[in-house]
């Protein structure tokens, strides 16, 4: 067989995570600073337990640990939307979730392009969780216009940057040499512009209808507004990021710390305040300034079934409604007890929460030699024959979206809008269906299971 001529997607992926992070390093240095910590603080995490070294070692490259695992972007158009699809293809990622922000104040509805399957994710697992603007939450029909108006006349890609995609769908890939100029011409429509596409007046109206909305429309093109490393150890990475002088969200998202992590704990600085120049009429500029660009860290644990899920969401509410974190922190210690105490109701050892139907879980056969067979999968575990291993939840939760929104917004901006959740009209701007998630755990589950009876049967048949 002659060798591909193409690129793999992995590597383009690989090659634009890289210079991803690099031009925001350089746009935002706090950023860097975050990268440090986080690098500082999981060499400490390694140091003082060797067996997660280990199993690290053991499963994917150690060195890569600090490296980035998500962005995100908020675009303004169904047409941007679709075209963005067609770009995240070439690089091996794709729409998997749905997300509704409406509901927590966040005029967008979004899903996170990623790499799906295991090996696509450990040779790099970027993504970008990726939200479009909703201008039918806009109350003022001058400014929905006018907000329509503004974004139909910019052209997000580089003509260029189009081609290259047209030709990567028509001949199966790209040769090394596009895949190069592919990065160079994508990588322009992430990069901030300081200088904004409308006058002053306009931004301050469409800042005034939310925050957002003035971040998505007054541009070029949608920034990349964070990147995520991931990092072994959130809590002490908070407490830390004052003492390297940048500011942390008040309180980390998602659930407590816990001996099984479960799901998805974020955290981020808070948004830097840029300068931004804007043209009048008269082609001067004006100076002023704009709040968008932050940094995240991330640290995932199992992926959680419906049930799990159900859970999850029940004792999360639980805590929220006994102590709402406020966005100063000064109930930061009230909402971390709550929590922990809502929290105490979820299992919290593997085969618990396993066996509660919780989490998903890999299967492996672990033993042929010691004699156990059969089809029922529990007695083969009972019998040493199979383990289990959790699934890293490898998507995102929506109510920690909106507190990293919110918190990066302003911490006055909480607006209300009706719940309005419509996937339908998000698929169909995207021009795909979204990836099930939890349909997609279920599917890994159940082949490792599968794997396993079929490998115990075949050494049976042989015995
Ligand atoms: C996206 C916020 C959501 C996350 O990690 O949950 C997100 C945004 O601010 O555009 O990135
Ligand atoms: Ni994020």
């Amino acid at each position: 067989m002659s060798p591909s001529p193409f690129m793999s997607p992995d590597a383009i992926r690989a090659a634009f995570s890289a210079a991803m992070s690099a031009m925001y390093r350089d746009e935002v240095p706090a950023y860097g600073t975050l990268m440090a910590l986080v690098a500082d603080v999981n060499e400490a995490t390694l140091v003082g337990q060797p067996e997660l070294r280990a199993s690290l070692e053991a499963t994917e490259t150690l060195d890569r640990i600090s490296e980035e695992r998500h962005g995100a972007i908020r675009l303004g158009t169904e047409a941007e939307l679709a075209m963005m699809r067609r770009v995240f293809a070439v690089m091996g990622m794709f729409p998997v979730g749905y997300y509704d922000l409406s509901e927590a104040g966040v005029p967008v509805h979004s899903t996170a392009f990623r790499p799906v399957g295991e090996a696509a994710l450990n040779i790099n697992p970027f993504r970008v969780f990726t939200s479009l603007l909703r201008l039918d939450l806009i109350a003022d029909e001058g400014l929905r216009a006018t907000a329509e108006q503004t974004l139909a006349r910019r052209q997000i890609f580089s003509d260029a940057a189009t081609a290259l995609v047209g030709k990567a769908e028509r001949d199966g890939g790209l040769s090394h040499d596009d895949a190069g100029l592919f990065v160079t011409e994508v990588l322009d429509t992430f990069r901030w512009h300081n200088e904004a596409s409308v006058d002053q007046a306009l931004y301050i109206r469409l800042h005034d209808a939310h925050r957002l909305i003035a971040d998505v429309v007054s541009f070029k093109g949608p920034h990349i507004n964070h990147l995520t490393p991931r990092t072994l150890d959130i809590d002490a990475v908070q407490a830390q990021m004052p003492s390297r002088g940048i500011v942390p969200k008040a309180v980390v998202e998602g659930p407590p710390s816990r001996a099984c992590p479960i799901l998805l704990r974020q955290t981020s600085f808070k948004a830097v305040e840029e300068r931004v120049s804007f043209p009048d009429d008269n082609g001067n500029l004006k100076t002023g300034s704009h709040t968008a660009r932050f940094g995240e860290i991330e640290q995932r644990g199992i992926a959680l079934t419906p049930k799990g899920r159900a859970l999850y969401d029940k004792l999360l509410n639980q805590a929220r409604a006994s102590a709402r974190p406020a966005p100063d922190g000064s109930n930061a210690d009230a909402y971390h007890a709550a929590l922990a105490q809502s929290f105490a109701e979820f299992p919290d050892d593997w085969n618990s929460i396993r066996k509660a139907g919780l989490g998903y879980f890999l299967y492996t056969v672990n033993d042929t030699v010691g004699g156990a067979r059969g089809s029922d999968i529990e007695a083969l575990i009972e019998a040493g024959a199979v383990r289990f291993d959790a699934i890293v939840y490898e998507d995102f939760l929506p109510v920690s979206a909106a507190g990293i929104f919110q918190s990066n917004l302003g911490d006055d901006a909480v607006q209300e809008f009706s719940a309005s959740p419509n996937q339908r009209l998000f698929e169909k701007a995207l021009g795909a269906a979204v990836l099930n998630e939890f349909e997609h755990y279920a599917g890994i589950e159940r082949a490792s299971i599968e794997r396993c009876l079929a490998a115990l049967k075949a050494f049976s048949d042989a015995a």
